[in-house]
């Protein structure tokens, strides 16, 4: 059977066609929508599902319903499981492996990081005060505040000289348009390695290893730093040292409720409340909203979607070494399978579809 004519069908039907429960069901479903060129019979429905091509396409969506039903039952376990916790006692390695890092569940410790160096001292005059003379590299040029920068950072790396930054995040009004971020690698330059220093060791859960500055990233902005929508591929530590920043996140399980532009990255802007609004209630997102505070720091598990915003200027740390007995990554190749890898399923009720074009 020749099906080049399938090339004329817009999205609609060919969701139709590969989507639906039965041949007979697309065939009453394709000849409800009206078709463009001619009416389409039962019969040749049919027989177009029984060509290979068409067969294999409706295997693969049962078995992607099937697991799209599996998402949508463990996210409603995990909602029902609450937010995440917030906590002022430091977990031992046992507790954390146990009751967060197995059970892929965050949590935001409480002040745990006062008592180091980095939460006692760091500040932007600190940084101009013992390095101001070095030069570092930033991203600049972030204002138009989508995640151009983290998809294509060679157009936004900028050399200044740290004094200068700090003169140009410090007391200003909330702005994308700098960030130190973990693209400049900052602390595999030796002159700064000596931060690495004052970062808390007496977490059990975390590494202490700073022979390996791989392992840490530091971020360095102005109220309104926004790095957009994204997940790991790994769980990852972000400490706070200076000021605040808002985190929301959106559970690992409820991938199949979140737009995947490309990669690791989401098109969502959450910075816009409509946009917020929309994954909640079209998608039945779960969002969290966190709040880190100088000392705090929140454990992102693997897969979790997080936004993060400073709220006033900020310097924190994501930390990549955890002290584990075995750690489990998420291997995909996400950079191979090009734009759009995936869309949220529409749903009977669905007003808003995500618009990929307009991140
Ligand atoms: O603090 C930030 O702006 C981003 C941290 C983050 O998303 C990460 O380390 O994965």
């Amino acid at each position: 059977m020749d099906i080049s004519f399938l090339a004329n069908w817009s999205p609609e039907q060919l969701e139709i066609l590969i989507g639906s429960e039965s041949p007979d069901d697309a065939a009453k479903m394709l000849s409800s929508l009206g078709e463009p060129q001619r009416a389409i019979t039962a019969g040749e429905v049919q027989d177009l599902c029984g060509h290979p091509l068409v067969e294999y396409a409706r295997k693969l969506s049962r078995a992607h319903r099937k697991m799209i039903g599996l998402l949508d039952a463990l996210s409603e376990l995990q909602r029902l499981a609450g937010p995440p916790e917030i906590i002022a006692q430091t977990p031992n390695r046992e507790q954390f492996i146990q009751r967060y890092y197995l059970t892929n569940r965050p949590f935001l410790l409480k002040g745990a990081m006062s008592s180091c160096a980095a939460a006692k001292t760091w500040s932007p005059s600190f940084l101009k005060e013992r390095y101001g003379e070095e030069e570092i590299e930033v991203m600049m040029g972030r204002e138009n505040n989508n995640i151009t920068s983290e998809l294509d950072p060679d157009n936004y790396r900028t050399r200044i000289k740290m004094k200068e930054f700090v003169a140009r995040i410090e007391g200003r009004e909330p702005t994308n348009e700098l960030y130190l971020t973990a693209h400049n690698r900052i602390f595999e330059n030796p002159a700064f390695s000596d931060l690495l220093d004052d970062l808390p060791k007496d977490l059990p859960f975390l590494s202490s290893d700073t022979t390996r500055p791989k392992l840490f990233n530091l971020w360095v902005g102005p109220a309104g730093t926004i790095t957009h929508l994204h997940h790991d591929t790994a769980s990852v530590f972000v400490g706070q040292f200076f000021g605040s920043k808002k985190v929301l996140l959106v559970p690992a399980i409820e991938l199949h409720r979140i737009s995947n532009m490309i990669g690791v990255y989401s098109s969502l802007n959450l910075s816009d409340p409509v946009t917020l609004d929309s994954i909640r209630e079209v998608y039945g997102a779960n969002v969290y909203e966190l709040t880190l505070e100088p000392g705090d720091a929140v454990l992102i598990p693997m897969g979790w979607w997080h936004y993060i915003e400073a709220l006033t200027t900020s310097i924190s740390v994501t930390f990549h070494g955890l002290n584990l007995p075995k750690s489990v990554r998420w291997k995909s190749n996400f950079w191979m399978h090009g734009p759009a890898i995936w869309k949220p399923i529409g749903r009977p009720n669905c007003r808003v579809q995500a618009d990929e074009s307009q991140p």
